[in-house]
């Protein structure tokens, strides 16, 4: 965590700003390890202060008091408490986190605080895009919890199933496994609905010969994992068999050529480059890979658009390309990728090499 404050307020002093108000949720608790709902932090050059209110006070006395915060809980508006602080230590420019504050809030912090407000983007967001080991660690213990739950899967699904039930099934087994919640809502995408990129799982029955696409994951300890995997039940068509191909190559292409140094654009297009050469260019829809971390989707993005994005030692990323033909059916395999100078490292193990049929 001190390497964490250094780094922040060597970027404050970079951008000449005093201090840094910190509301958003994940960047909360990258920084102080709280993990409740209501908190506001204010670090300055020298000093870290977290306020909330009652109900959290005992856990930010165990949470956040060890990473070098003081305490102050507030009977009122959090954002009153900052103010006299404010005052008190006689800060001329506060950065605030202009993504997350509403226009409103915007609005009366504006009236309420006597210093200069000053909007930031993707300061914290930067920090957390470089994950250390003990981030890994538990990326990679999520990552394995979503891999089992996929083996198991495997073993219960059949045709009759509907899409909510295998859904129930993942979420519930990987609960057990350790996980404390899912990662976001279970994508089982059956038949003609496995074209729906993000095709939420609903009560459709799953019947035989039908592609199943599953995109799920969990959180372990703050951090999350994304595992996409499209398998058979019974045997497709020879088109849907042919994009399983296309896609595995695409898929594998960048995780041959994945490190650090190429920007969100180039890892893009080397997914992209094979779907397009093997003429399904128009049904690839999206981006190939997002950063993860205390959040599903972050900062580096991959994507056609992404040239300024230039990934980097501890980036985690996925890969994941997609084809969708409508009415038909789509395909979609993704891993989380460990970024490091030389290459990158597989963080999930769950089998893809052949389609798998059920
Ligand atoms: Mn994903």
């Amino acid at each position: 965590m001190a390497q964490r404050l250094a780094a922040l307020r060597k970027k404050l002093t970079a951008i000449q700003l005093d201090g840094l108000m910190v509301t958003n949720a994940a960047n909360l608790r990258y920084l102080t390890h709280f993990t409740g709902t209501s908190g506001v932090a204010l670090i300055t050059r020298t000093s870290a202060f977290f306020v909330t209110d009652s109900r959290y006070t005992q856990q930010a006395y165990q949470q956040v008091a060890p990473q070098g915060y003081a305490i102050v809980e507030s009977a009122g508006s959090l954002f009153a408490e900052i103010n006299r602080l404010l005052r008190k230590l006689q800060l001329t420019t506060l950065g605030f986190e202009a993504d997350y504050v509403s226009f409103n809030t915007y609005d009366d912090l504006a009236d309420l605080f006597d210093v200069g407000l000053v909007p930031t983007s993707g300061i914290v967001e930067q920090l957390r895009a470089v994950k250390d080991p003990d981030e890994v660690a538990l990326i990679r213990e999520a990552a394995a919890i979503t891999d089992q739950a996929y083996q198991h899967v495997l073993t219960t699904i059949h045709p009759g199933m509907t899409e909510r039930q295998v859904a129930d099934d993942l979420d519930f087994y990987m609960r057990r496994q350790g996980a404390s919640s899912v990662a976001f809502d279970t994508i089982v995408a059956s038949g003609p609905r496995s074209a729906m990129p993000h095709g939420v799982a609903t009560d459709k029955v799953i019947a035989a010969n039908e592609l199943v696409t599953l995109d799920f994951g969990c959180y372990y300890h703050g951090y999350v994992s994304d595992l996409t995997r499209t398998f058979a039940v019974g045997q497709p068509s020879s088109e849907l068999k042919h994009i399983y191909q296309i896609v595995l190559q695409a898929q594998e292409q960048v995780i041959k050529n994945a490190r650090a140094g190429l920007t969100g654009q180039q890892f893009d297009y080397v997914a992209r480059q094979v779907i397009t050469k093997a003429g399904y260019g128009d049904y690839f829809g999206h981006g190939t890979g997002h950063g993860i971390g205390l959040e599903i989707h972050e900062t580096p993005l991959a994507s056609p658009s992404a040239s300024d994005t230039t990934l980097v030692d501890g980036n985690v990323i996925t890969a994941e390309p997609g084809i969708y033909l409508l009415g038909l059916g789509g395909v979609r395999i993704e891993d989380d990728l460990l970024i490091m100078s030389s290459g990158n490292q597989i963080l999930n193990n769950a089998p893809k090499h052949d389609l798998i049929v059920v």
